[in-house]
């Protein structure tokens, strides 16, 4: 009944859902986190979220460091990344155990940098500046997970969710989420391209006849006719989404897009927990 007479002559993208928007705050506060939880936004933007000083040496540090990449089967266009991922990971619905022995050359290469300051770290205290729970970094089995990486997806990410409910058999964290985030910081942007671009779709069971062959990402006609979001990074600036909405990156021109990145989950006693 809601579809009333009203709509009938406005092709569906001519319609706005109000509660799918990006909200654009100077700090990620309780009332924008539990909104995005709550589904009232699809995105929480704060720009300015790391200072440009601190955004220059992570990127000069990175600058002269190879960089891997995605499993080459699974992430095509390939994706760069400087860290390990638990996606590259995944065993019988679970996480192979090369993941924690990837971590421990992760952390090196990590420290290897030589930062001034740890800026995962960095993230989590602003992301829970205002956030009674605190951010802690997640842990299966008693054993801390990665705690993020940096990722250049300069060809583009394919339309894809992030669902670790859907993704693994049983609980990937020792505490059950009752919501899931996914973070980004930008410590290098293209002049051109490089959108991060969400669509109010979410994955149900048709969208399998879109999945690509043996890929993280679906054929972009699975969310065709849905209503979508396209934001621009910008340095600086930490972006927050809900990534059950299926998304995207477009690929980048003139310059190289490196995001620090991981997921974030909320418990039911209220704590953010993130992994990588
Ligand atoms: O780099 C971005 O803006 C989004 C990447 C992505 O797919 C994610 O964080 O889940
Ligand atoms: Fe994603």
């Amino acid at each position: 009944m809601t579809s009333g007479n009203f709509t009938q002559d406005l092709p569906p993208t001519a319609l706005h859902d109000p509660f799918f928007r990006a909200a654009s705050a100077p700090a990620f506060t309780r009332e924008l986190l539990t909104g995005l939880a709550a589904g009232k936004y699809a995105a929480v933007r704060v720009p300015g979220f790391l200072s440009g000083e601190r955004c220059a040496e992570v990127l000069a540090a990175l600058e002269g460091r190879e960089f891997d990449s995605y499993g080459k089967a699974r992430v095509q266009p390939r994706v760069m990344r400087f860290g390990v991922g638990i996606s590259d990971h995944m065993a019988a619905g679970g996480v192979a155990e090369s993941y924690w022995k990837a971590l421990e050359g992760h952390h090196e290469a990590w420290r290897g940098l030589g930062l001034s300051f740890d800026p995962f770290l960095a993230c989590r205290e602003g992301l829970g500046a205002h956030w009674p729970g605190g951010v802690a970094v997640g842990s299966r089995g008693g054993r801390e997970l990665g705690a993020g990486v940096a990722r250049e997806p300069n060809d583009g990410f394919r339309v894809h969710f992030d669902d670790s409910l859907r993704e693994y058999e049983e609980d990937l964290l020792d505490a059950p989420l009752i919501g899931q985030f996914a973070f980004n910081l930008y410590v290098s942007v293209p002049p051109s391209g490089g959108e991060t671009v969400l669509w109010r779709h979410r994955w149900q069971p048709e969208d399998e006849a879109y999945r690509l062959p043996a890929s993280y990402g679906y054929d972009e006609a699975v969310v065709r006719g849905a209503e979508s979001l396209e934001i621009a990074p910008r340095v600086g600036e930490a972006l927050l989404i809900d990534p059950r909405y299926f998304h995207a990156v477009r690929p980048s021109r003139g310059a190289r897009r490196i995001a620090l990145g991981f997921a974030v989950g909320l418990t039911a006693s209220g704590q953010l927990l993130t992994w990588a």
